[in-house]
């Protein structure tokens, strides 16, 4: 279909007064879009028609986008660059956990004010599976909010209440997959032929078999292999997550154009972010792990194009949790545009490394491997989340040196359980091979050592390495998010071991219900609550002074530092030291600095106490 004929089908559905500023991002997005999906669908025989028919649908969402929501787009179109900032922060909770609802999160909204924070994550709130549903992560409709955490109206009023707080409202959009409670999945089950073709199944083994050779897999202990029998399908159908999380088939154009329909009615309820969730999964190819494959890249890419052109104010988040190497292709080039944002999962884990090696060299190797950034994206730093920590993704970088990576990662995965004379009170997740080096989970405090704590000293200890965290992530250059809990120095709960639905994944280990005991008394520094508050809540104020600090801004390692330390440059004027050992380690400063915490003017060497952290800015 020529060029002109694709872009008149999406602005014949246009009223007159959309026209001229659709005609101008199509003039610029349709051919990328146009040869994206060409080369994802080109061979298919009713490809023109396809084309036309999703073109229309745009057009029809374009015109259904809210004139508040237009204005947004049109200010951020202008100023491509305005997540950048270091005045950005981002927090993320579980809805039930935080507000009980999302009437309940709203309330909450003068407390995110209270810390500084302008981006929201709420983990899954559309409808979920019914029974076991991975966290929301099943998900059976795109459409309705969950019934137990409130009506389309209320996340109506919520994002409305948001974006005047001048708060973007992140949610996931699981585009791998959907429940097998899902109208596609129920369809599909019926014998529905359309339906089926959403998703990937197979008569007998033969496929599987051939692809289960070269795949991993992601919950190996409960949930096994990455096809699930299902009779009413006549068959195995690929379920990469738990079995009832079936992975939708997107060399199927009828896949791609549903769930950019989805994703597009969902920003016209006033969604912000994205987070496009496991996109490493996309596309599937014999041979291969089938993750990360060019077609998942060229699909992400396409989504871009279609946001460019109808909600340029939307940021797309790519959750890819995959081997430093793999991530920079998630945020695109200047000519393949991507995701806006995508998750540092490598700077995360090997922050945690640092802390039980008591050595920084994983984590100078995975800031070595860390690329400068195309314009107008970011990396999101984070300290905790809601799933493990997963050392696998830093096997490149803990082998450096000659280093046996998988007795070093192993070992990384029993310190956090406990185990190694430590202090951390965690558990390890998903894994049938105690030599492997499984996932760690617990809350950040727990993990820390402040639950083990029995004296002041210690406590002070865990403190430091809370804050340490956290000053990594707030210093990187990145959009940082804090995890809800850990702002408060909650620890780990350990009441999903009773909960049959939730005993056997560990993860639910750091998925605790807000505490507002702690939460009253984080004015108070003579609580760890307190104290953590205080101190988190110096960092942002420092953290948004100074420009050094944006996300895009430049990032200098500095080589002189003692292995038990981290020195960050960013900027000429701005230095971050950091003590990831239980030593007191000393640097030498080139001139004259001022701490940013308590105003000391600093020359010459400088002793970091045990743990300790430094912002400095020249003076
Ligand atoms: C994502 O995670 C979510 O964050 C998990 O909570 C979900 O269970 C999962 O998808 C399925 O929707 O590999 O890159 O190791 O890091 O499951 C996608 C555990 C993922 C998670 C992993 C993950």
């Amino acid at each position: 279909m020529p060029s002109k004929e694709m872009s008149d089908r999406m602005l014949a559905v246009l009223p007159n007064a959309l026209r001229p500023q659709a005609a101008q991002r199509l003039a610029v997005y349709e051919p990328v879009l146009r040869r994206l999906l060409a080369g994802l669908y080109g061979e298919h025989a009713d490809f023109d028609a396809w084309l036309g028919e999703l073109m229309a649908s745009l057009g029809a969402l374009y015109s259904a986008r809210p004139a508040e929501l237009r204005a947004l787009d049109e200010q951020r179109a202008a100023q491509p660059d305005w997540f950048l900032s270091q005045r950005m922060l981002g927090y993320c909770a579980y809805v039930q956990n935080f507000g009980g609802d999302l009437n309940g999160v709203a309330e909450r909204i003068s407390y995110l004010q209270e810390m500084g924070v302008s981006y929201l994550h709420l983990l899954p709130f559309l409808r979920a599976r019914a029974g076991e549903n991975d966290g929301g992560f099943a998900v059976s409709s795109f459409d309705d909010v969950e019934p137990a955490l409130g009506t389309n109206a209320d996340l109506d009023a919520l994002t409305t209440q948001l974006r005047a707080a001048r708060i973007s409202l992140c949610s996931d959009f699981i585009l791998n997959h959907v429940a097998d409670d899902h109208a596609w999945a129920v369809a599909a089950k019926n014998g529905d032929a359309a339906a089926r073709a959403m998703f990937l199944t197979f008569p007998d083994r033969t496929m599987p078999d051939r692809y289960e050779a070269t795949l991993g897999q992601v919950f190996p202990q409960v949930a096994p292999g990455n096809f699930t029998h299902v009779q009413a399908m006549g068959g195995w159908v690929w379920s990469t997550f738990y079995p009832y999380q079936w992975d939708l088939n997107y060399a199927n154009p009828a896949v791609f154009a549903e769930m950019a329909a989805a994703l597009l009615r969902l920003a016209n309820r006033g969604i912000e972010v994205f987070r496009l969730d496991s996109t490493a999964f996309l596309w599937k190819r014999e041979g291969t792990n089938s993750m990360n494959q060019p077609e998942a890249h060229q699909i992400l890419q396409a989504l871009r194009a279609i946001v460019d052109i109808v909600a340029p104010g939307v940021l797309l988040k790519a959750e890819a949790i995959v081997p430093t190497r793999e991530l920079p292709a998630y945020l695109g080039s200047a000519d393949a545009r991507e995701c806006h944002i995508a998750y540092h999962s490598s700077l995360m884990a090997a922050g945690w490394l640092a802390l039980s090696e008591e050595g920084t060299s994983a984590l100078r190797e995975v800031i070595r491997n860390t690329p400068e950034l195309p314009q107008a994206a970011t990396w999101l730093s984070y300290v905790r989340c809601h799933d493990d920590i997963g050392w696998n993704v830093l096997r490149a970088e803990a082998a450096a040196g000659g280093h046996d990576a998988n007795a070093r990662l192993a070992r990384a995965a029993r310190f956090y359980t406990g185990a190694e004379n430590s202090y951390a009170a965690g558990a390890s997740f998903q894994s049938t091979d105690p030599n492997a080096a499984h996932g760690s989970n617990g809350m950040a405090a727990s993990l820390v050592g402040l639950q083990t704590a029995h004296n002041d000293e210690e406590r002070e200890l865990a403190m430091r390495r809370l804050q340490l965290l956290h000053g990594l992530a707030l210093s990187f250059g990145a959009l940082p998010v804090l995890y809800m809990g850990d702002e408060l120095a909650m620890e780990n709960d350990e009441s999903y071991l009773h909960r049959p639905q939730h005993a056997m994944d560990s993860r639910w280990l750091q998925r605790p219900v807000f505490d507002r005991s702690r939460w009253k008394g984080r004015d108070y520094a003579g609580t760890s609550a307190g104290k953590m508050y205080q101190s988190l809540i110096r960092m942002v104020r420092a953290r948004r002074l100074h420009d050094e600090l944006a996300a895009n801004a430049p990032r200098t390692l500095l080589a002189d530092a003692p292995d038990g330390m981290l020195a960050l440059a960013r900027g000429e004027r701005f230095l971050a030291l950091m003590n990831f050992s239980g030593q007191p380690q000393s640097y030498a400063l080139q001139g004259r600095w001022i701490d940013c915490m308590d105003g000391n003017i600093l020359a010459g060497a400088v002793t970091l106490a045990p743990y300790a952290m430094h912002w400095l800015e020249r003076g």
